[in-house]
C-alpha cells in the first residue's frame, strides 16, 4: 500500500496504513475512575478523563477503516504469583493491589476495576493485551500478534503518558516498531509528566518515536477510509 503522510514531531512520518494498528494502553477503571489503583496512590483521577474523548474518536475512525485495534491492561492473577513483591510492597497506597476496593480487588484480573472504562470498550475480535508489567511487551504475546498481523507501525493512545505508554513505546522501539505517539490520547496525573514523557520520545530525530494528534490521524483516515491491517 502507497505511504500516507501523517503530520507528527520531530517530523511528519510516511506511514504504510496497512501495516498500522492502534494501540490502547491501560484504559482501564482503576486508573480513570475513583477507588482504583491510581487513587489509592493518591492521584487525581479526573486528570486522565481529557483522553477519553479523543481517543474515542481515533477508535470509531481505526474501526471504520478496518485497521487493527488493540487494547492493554494492567494487572495481575488473583493468587498474585505473577506480581513481584517489590511492585505489591511499593510505597504507601491506601490499598495494596490485590486488596478489596469498592471496583472489586485492586489491579487484578477478572474485577470490575481491571476492565476498560465502557467509552472505549472493546468489541468482539479485538485483542486485549493483559500484562503484568508496565510495558505491553514485558511477559506477553504482543510482539507475537503484531508480527503475525504484519505490523510495523503502531498509534499509540493511552495512560499514563510517562508510565506505561512510555515504557511499551520504548519496547516496541527497540523491537523495530515505529510509535506515533498521540499527545491528546495520553493522560498523565501529573501534567508536567505528560509534557516531558512526550518531549522525550521525539527528542534526538524521534530518539523512541513521533508524536502527533488525533486530528492528524482523523484527518488521514477521512482521506483513506479504508486501510485493512489484517
Ligand atoms: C501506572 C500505567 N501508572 N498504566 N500504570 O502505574 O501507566
Amino acid at each position: 500500500m502507497a505511504k500516507t503522510i501523517i503530520q507528527a514531531e520531530p517530523e511528519a512520518l510516511p506511514v504504510d496504513l496497512s501495516r498500522t494498528a492502534l494501540i490502547i494502553i491501560d484504559m482501564q477503571r482503576d486508573f480513570l475512575e475513583p477507588g482504583g489503583f491510581g487513587e489509592t496512590l493518591g492521584n487525581d483521577v479526573s486528570l486522565l478523563h481529557r483522553a477519553v474523548g479523543p481517543t474515542k474518536k481515533v477508535l470509531a475512525a481505526a474501526r471504520e477503516a478496518g485497521m487493527l485495534v488493540i487494547h492493554t491492561r494492567e494487572g495481575h492473577r488473583p493468587d498474585l504469583t505473577d506480581a513481584p513483591i517489590a511492585k505489591v510492597e511499593r510505597g504507601k497506597p491506601s490499598l495494596r493491589i490485590g486488596a478489596p476496593g469498592p471496583m472489586g480487588r485492586i489491579l487484578i484480573r477478572g474485577e470490575a476495576g481491571h476492565d476498560i472504562i465502557p467509552d472505549l470498550y472493546p468489541i468482539p475480535g479485538e485483542p486485549v493485551i493483559d500484562k503484568p508489567g508496565k510495558g505491553a511487551f514485558y511477559a506477553t504475546d504482543l510482539d507475537a500478534l503484531l508480527r503475525n498481523f504484519g505490523i510495523q507501525y503502531l498509534l499509540v493512545c493511552g495512560v499514563t503518558t510517562e508510565v506505561c505508554v512510555n515504557t511499551s513505546v520504548r519496547e516496541a522501539n527497540d523491537r523495530g516498531y515505529r510509535c506515533i505517539v498521540l499527545a491528546d490520547c495520553c493522560a498523565s496525573y501529573f501534567p508536567e509528566f505528560h509534557e516531558v514523557g512526550l518531549a522525550m520520545i521525539k527528542a534526538q530525530g524521534a530518539i523512541f518515536g513521533w508524536v502527533s494528534s488525533s486530528r492528524a490521524v482523523l484527518d488521514v483516515l477521512a482521506r483513506q477510509p479504508a486501510v485493512r491491517s489484517a
